[in-house]
């Protein structure tokens, strides 16, 4: 593969008579960076944090996981945390989960060029279902609101199960409000959206093409959740706009 990933996303640029349901396809794999950078307000913070976060609650000895992991962004910072917190990461191993095939062959080419040295394996499969044992840091960046809402629990309460005491879920959303907050939150991110050079016709195809594929929900759903599923301390570290991401700790 080529070092093609600096492509802009062009994907909705020209008219559409029927807007498809989105999906994580080629096309999209190779726009990747491009696409999450322009459409999620606070995704580099929220990627650099999950490595920070990783190095602080990573255990010896312990595997970590990216479930949903794209082109591994989240994977490769989770190594980096690792490796910088010295003891407390030895013995670990990283996993990436992605059920797009084009994601993962990507991915695999990033960890290739990656210099550091915690073992990172990276899976093309579902993360509903996918076995998960004695992890002490899980990501889920991005990627629930994209399960089937009556699956969201089951997926959570695996993933609580499998996370030794102390150990930490990261979980990144987009979420939804109040009506009155919803518009004002709607307004600022169309607005990111054109500063980010996304045209009106863009904008309005992918809002198409995602309407019922990523559903929100709102904060206290999250949280809600996260507590039944087995997560004693839930923190929401960081928002940017209607973009939010949640530390739980078991
Ligand atoms: C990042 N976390 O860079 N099983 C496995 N993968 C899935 C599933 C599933 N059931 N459903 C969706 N995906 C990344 C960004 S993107 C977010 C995550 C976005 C995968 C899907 O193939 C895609 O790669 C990823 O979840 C969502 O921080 O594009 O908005």
């Amino acid at each position: 593969m080529t070092h093609d990933d600096q492509q802009p996303d062009n994907i909705y640029q020209t008219p559409l008579d029927e807007v498809p349901g989105f999906t994580f396809d080629g096309a999209v794999a190779r726009v990747f960076p491009d696409m999450i950078k322009r459409s999620v307000p606070g995704y580099a913070e929220t990627v650099a944090m999950s490595g920070i976060i990783a190095g602080r609650y990573v255990k010896p000895g312990s595997n970590l996981y990216d479930l949903g992991c794209s082109l591994g962004a989240v994977t490769l910072a989770m190594r980096h945390g690792v490796q910088a917190a010295g003891d407390a990461g030895q013995g670990c191993t990283i996993t990436g989960i992605d059920n797009s095939a084009s994601m993962i062959e990507r991915a695999e080419h990033y960890v290739a060029l990656d210099e550091a040295t915690v073992p990172v394996s990276m899976v093309c499969g579902d993360i509903v279902g996918f076995p998960l044992e004695n992890a002490s840091v899980t990501a889920l960046n991005f990627v629930l609101q994209f399960i089937a809402p009556e699956m969201r629990l089951s997926l959570l309460n695996s993933i609580a199960e499998a996370t030794v005491p102390g150990g930490a879920l990261i979980l990144s959303e987009k979420i939804r409000f109040d009506p009155w907050e919803q518009m004002m939150q709607d307004e600022l991110h169309l607005d990111f959206k054109r500063a980010n050079g996304y045209s009106e016709l863009e904008i309005a195809q992918k809002r198409s093409a995602i309407e019922n594929v990523l559903i929100p929900e709102s904060h206290e759903a999250h949280v809600e959740r996260l507590r039944e599923a087995g997560f004693s301390r839930v923190i929401r570290w960081y928002q940017c706009f209607n973009f939010v991401s949640y530390l739980a700790v078991k």
